[in-house]
C-alpha cells in the first residue's frame, strides 16, 4: 500500500510508522487517520512483524493534534461523526491490536496527538516532548478518547486539572506521573524504542497478544476471569511447549 502522509519501514520483526506531515506538525487530518488505520491493519497481518513503533517526522512534533483547519467549520453532527469514526477505525483499533504498539513521542503530542500516543500500549518520549490536551482552548473537549484514557494513566484529579487548564506536561513530568515510561535524548529515541521492541520480539507473540487482550480488560469486571481463560488457552499453544522445552534444554526459545 502507498501512503501520502506516512512512511512505513520494516526491519528485524519491527514495523516503524512515521507520520509525515511536518509542515502541519503532523496534525491528523481525515486522510492521515484513514492511512494510519490501514497501516496498522497491514502491519498487524504481516507475519514478519512482531512489534510496531509509531512516531512523527521531524524534530518538533509527534502530532500537534487533530487538523484544526479541517474541522473548523463543522457542526455538531459532523464533529460527533469525526470523533466516532476516528475512535472506531484508529484509536480503539490500536489499543486492541494483537501486536504491541510503542509510541515514540518526539516533540509536541497535543490533543489528538496525545490521544493517539495514549491509545498505544506504552510510550517513551524524547526530552523535548511536550504533552497535553488543549481542546478547551478551542471550545472543545478531547474527542479521541482523551477524557477516558488520561485519567486511567495519571489519575482522575491530575487528568481533570490537565484538561481544564490545557497545560502541557514537559517530558520529565510526564515520566514522573506515568504518562510516559521513559525519557531519552531525541537522537536516542528511535534506537531506544527499537531496543525495547527487539526485546519484546524475542518473546512469545501468542502470549503477548493474550497479555494485551487481558490487560485491556483490567478496568472491567471481566478481567480476572479473562486472565484465567487466556492462561488456560496458552497451555494448548505451540509457544508454551517451545518455551518450556527450551528452558529445560538450557537454550533460547525460538518462537
Ligand atoms: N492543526 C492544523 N495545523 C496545525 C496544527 C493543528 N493541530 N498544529 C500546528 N499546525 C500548523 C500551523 O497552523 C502552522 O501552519 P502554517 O505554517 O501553515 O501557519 C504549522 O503547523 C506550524 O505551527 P506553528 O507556526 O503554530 O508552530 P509553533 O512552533 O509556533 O507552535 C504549537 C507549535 C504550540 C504546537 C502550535 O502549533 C499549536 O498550538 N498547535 C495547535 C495545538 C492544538 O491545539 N492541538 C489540539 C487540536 S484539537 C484536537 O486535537 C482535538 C482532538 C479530538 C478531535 C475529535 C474529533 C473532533
Amino acid at each position: 500500500m502507498t501512503y501520502n502522509n506516512l512512511e512505513i519501514s520494516t526491519e528485524d520483526k519491527i514495523g516503524l510508522i512515521t507520520i509525515n506531515r511536518p509542515k502541519a506538525l503532523n496534525a491528523l487530518n481525515k486522510e492521515t487517520i484513514e492511512e494510519l488505520s490501514n497501516a496498522f491493519g497491514e502491519l498487524e497481518s504481516n507475519e514478519d512483524i512482531r512489534v510496531i513503533i509509531l512516531t512523527g517526522s521531524g524534530e518538533k512534533a509527534f502530532v500537534a493534534g487533530a487538523d484544526i483547519k479541517e474541522f473548523k467549520d463543522f457542526d455538531g453532527k459532523q464533529g460527533q461523526q469525526l470523533a466516532q469514526v476516528g475512535q472506531t477505525i484508529l484509536f480503539n483499533k490500536i489499543e486492541n491490536l494483537k501486536k504491541p504498539v510503542i509510541a515514540a513521542v518526539n516533540g509536541y503530542a497535543l490533543g489528538g496527538g496525545l490521544e493517539l500516543a495514549m491509545s498505544c500500549h506504552f510510550r517513551i518520549a524524547s526530552d523535548n516532548a511536550l504533552l497535553g490536551l488543549p481542546e478547551v482552548t478551542l471550545g472543545l473537549i478531547p474527542g479521541y478518547g482523551g477524557t477516558q484514557r488520561l485519567p486511567k494513566l495519571i489519575g482522575k484529579g491530575r487528568a481533570m486539572q490537565a484538561i481544564m487548564t490545557a497545560e502541557m506536561f514537559k517530558a520529565e513530568k510526564a515520566e514522573q506521573i506515568g504518562l510516559v515510561n521513559e525519557v531519552v535524548a531525541l537522537e536516542e529515541l528511535l534506537p531506544r524504542a527499537k531496543k525495547i521492541a527487539s526485546k519484546i520480539a524475542f518473546n512469545s507473540p501468542v502470549a503477548i497478544s493474550k497479555a494485551i487482550e487481558v490487560i485491556n480488560l483490567s478496568d472491567s469486571d471481566k478481567g480476572f476471569e479473562a486472565e484465567i481463560n487466556a492462561f488456560g488457552e496458552l497451555f494448548d499453544a505451540e509457544d508454551f511447549k517451545e518455551g518450556t522445552t527450551a528452558f529445560l534444554d538450557k537454550r533460547k526459545p525460538n518462537f
